[in-house]
């Protein structure tokens, strides 16, 4: 076998987002494209000899054959060890694990996450440090100045490495260990929560259901709930994964998991209800007739955390990317925990977990984690619930109920206009951010502006500064509007809008936050023109 030397020319637009490359499958699959991107990603972090990786992705179209692909570089270039997810499958999540506990020099997962999936959808790639979290700015930096000046790339020549089977094998001289993706992930879980006590859960009869929407998380979750905690067969739905998702979006919330949904808020619902996207790294939690918003799921895993055995001894203190809700930073007030507000997406998490300074953390993208990964981990949350309703014996609405009489509410949904032309989506954003000065002191719809920015965060572990990361109009009773353009879309713009108000009064506790939120929603459209910019009179995804 022999490495041979491809003369290629750089690519337009290989250029990370939120969460590593993303782009239309049929893009990936041109020539070269994929070879450009993975030999930069190899230049950016200083190259593969003598090191080891870890490979996995969430079983989409086009995992397979990106999976020999990325084998047969790391093998002309000098890896020496490869350990790969049996049929090239891993969460990303169990990826951030294995990098981590396997002590290796990092990973990459191929997975577009919560996009669909298919020959006419999309594919992704992303690196990850050996940490076990996405790759900072830095390196992501350095990935795209290499795709812009790459002029060849090493591939062995090789026939496909047989994936379907664990065990030892070789590729040239790089070791390649294919292993259970499932295993050390479901150990480590077993050690971070109270199994006995979930056990007892489903014993008791409680019952459940989790929609795997035939993503990755499908094989973790029938070994870990109906396998290690004893959940009847059949609590895990659409288990298996399929390379197109079963043609629906593999995003859990209540659109893209509507059956779910509609179980969960009908007479036959069962006592709780999860399910987690592509790769695994989100989650959505459900109650009988309750959906748990994101934002105050992440608020009730903080306030409730000590109940797990990891995190007995307390947090350390928590942090959630801008836009998420502000009921997180209620809690830690209360707790005197420390509370950072970080960028979209988990890179900027990383440095506060591996500083200590954190435990906790979540988005409100339905993405929430702690210091036992990298990564957001979608079944690690469903765990910690069933761990906190095990513990207290509540209902998941019994215990939303008693958190905002605790903490009171923080009403929150996220609107998404999808596929919005780009330039005008940047002309709209524009035309505020040039009207945000102005706006302090203005009094909209009763409501008086406090302040009104375009985030920026100064990472305070390693003094990195990162700019133009949303623009946001608090108001005075606490109220909030954020908008941001999505980093994962691979057509035209997303504008997502998150709209947030704050409540503490009991008796609109049970309000639906749509009609809660009615005033400010009206606020949002008004304050950015979005209608005026977008032609878009009502947004594709309400979360
Ligand atoms: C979205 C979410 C963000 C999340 C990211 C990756 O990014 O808003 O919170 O971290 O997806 O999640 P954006 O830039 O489209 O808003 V996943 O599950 O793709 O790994
Ligand atoms: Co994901």
């Amino acid at each position: 076998m022999t490495a041979k030397s491809i003369q290629t020319k750089p690519i337009e637009g290989q250029k990370p987002g939120t969460s590593g490359l993303r782009k239309k499958t049929k893009t990936f699959m041109e020539p070269h494209y994929l070879e450009n991107f993975i030999q930069a990603i190899w230049e950016s972090i200083g190259g593969v000899k003598g090191k080891t990786l870890v490979l996995g992705g969430d079983g989409r179209y086009f995992n397979d054959r990106a999976a020999q692909v990325i084998l047969r570089m790391a093998a002309a270039s000098g890896a020496k060890k490869v350990i790969v997810g049996q049929n090239a499958l891993m969460s990303t999540p169990a990826a951030s694990n294995l990098i981590r506990q396997k002590k290796t020099d990092g990973g990459i997962i191929m997975s577009a996450s919560h996009n669909p999936g298919g020959p006419d959808e999309d594919f992704g790639v992303k690196f990850n440090m050996p940490n076990g979290g996405p790759a900072p700015e830095e390196v992501t930096n350095r990935m795209v100045k290499a795709t812009q000046s790459i002029k060849d790339y090493l591939i062995l020549e090789a026939q496909d490495v047989d994936l379907s089977k664990r065990g030892a094998t070789k590729l040239g001289d790089m070791e390649i260990d294919v292993v259970d993706p499932v295993k050390d992930y479901a150990q480590l879980m077993e050690q971070l929560f109270d199994f006995r006590a979930i056990k007892g859960l489903f014993e008791k009869g409680f019952t459940m259901r989790f929609d795997a929407m035939h993503a990755v998380t499908g094989p973790y979750a029938k070994a870990i709930l109906e396998g290690r905690l004893g959940a009847p067969a059949g609590t895990v739905v659409n288990a298996e994964p399929k390379p197109d998702f079963g043609g629906g979006h593999p995003d859990p919330n209540p659109i893209w998991a509507k059956e779910l949904m509609d179980l969960m808020m009908g007479e036959e619902a069962p006592d709780f209800g999860a399910a987690s996207d592509g790769d695994g790294d989100r989650n959505m939690i459900l109650g009988r007739g309750c959906y748990v918003g994101p934002s105050d799921s992440l608020a009730v895993l903080a306030a409730n955390a000590t109940l797990a055995p990891a995190y007995r001894e307390g947090l350390k203190g928590v942090a959630r990317s801008m836009p998420t809700s502000r009921a997180l930073d209620r809690v830690a007030a209360k707790r005197g925990l420390d509370c950072y507000e970080t960028p979209t997406g988990w890179k900027f998490f990383g440095n506060l977990l591996d500083d200590g300074r954190i435990t906790l953390c979540g988005e409100e993208s339905a993405g929430t984690g702690s210091d036992h990964v990298r990564e957001k981990d979608g079944l690690w949350a469903v765990l910690l619930w069933l761990n906190i309703l095990a513990k207290t014996g509540k209902s998941v609405q019994e215990i939303m109920d008693a958190h905002w009489a605790e903490f009171g509410r923080n009403f929150y949904s996220r609107h998404d206009y999808e596929a919005v032309d780009a330039k005008k989506a940047n002309e709209m954003m524009d035309a505020l951010r040039a009207r945000l000065p102005d706006l302090p002191g203005t009094i909209i719809h009763g409501r008086t502006v406090e302040a009104a920015n375009e985030f920026a965060y100064d990472d305070p572990v390693d003094g990195s500064r990162s700019e133009g990361q949303g623009l946001r109009v608090m108001f005075e009773d606490g109220g909030r509007i954020v908008y941001r353009l999505s980093g994962t879309g691979t057509v035209g713009a997303t504008l997502r809008v998150y709209i947030e108000d704050v409540s503490d009064d009991p008796e609109s506790f049970g309000d639906d936050p749509q009609d809660a939120l009615a005033d400010m929603i009206a606020i949002a459209d008004e304050l950015a023109g979005i209608e005026e910019h977008t032609g878009r009179d009502e947004p594709d995804v309400r979360t």
